[in-house]
């Protein structure tokens, strides 16, 4: 359940340009980038295909360490002063491609409010 694209790129059977990595998520930048910083938070494992399937007594700590994630991310890219945006799109209306959860996160120029 759950294989994708992002599976492969988590066994390093295709590449990606991997920003963090630790034992439960993996970071790497995006390949059709919408700002200068542009870097997509997966959980390693791949039950997760939305975030409406997030149980929390479950996934809290995975949680976290993406949350950890994207704070040392947005750190050592140089974002974490000037500001970002974290956005997890969720089924169709959202736009979501890939269903293994992903959060992104956005900085280097000045975003808009609200997205399109
Ligand atoms: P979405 O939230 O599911 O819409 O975002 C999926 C993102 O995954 C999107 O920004 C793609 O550019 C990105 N992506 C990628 O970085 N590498 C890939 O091989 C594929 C999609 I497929």
């Amino acid at each position: 359940m759950g294989e994708t694209i992002f599976s492969k790129i988590i066994r390093k059977e295709i590449p990606a340009d991997i920003v963090y990595e630790g034992d439960t998520v993996l970071a790497f930048r995006d390949i059709n980038p919408q700002a200068p910083v542009h870097v997509l938070i997966i959980p390693k494992i791949t039950d997760i295909e939305t975030a409406k399937d997030i149980n929390p007594a479950e996934h809290g700590q995975l949680l976290a360490d993406m949350f950890e994630a994207a704070n040392k991310i947005a750190k050592d890219l140089g974002v974490s002063e000037s500001g970002y945006r974290l956005v997890i799109n969720s089924g169709r209306d959202a736009g979501q491609e890939v269903y293994h959860l992903h959060m992104h996160l956005l900085g280097g120029r000045k975003l808009n409010w609200p997205p399109g």
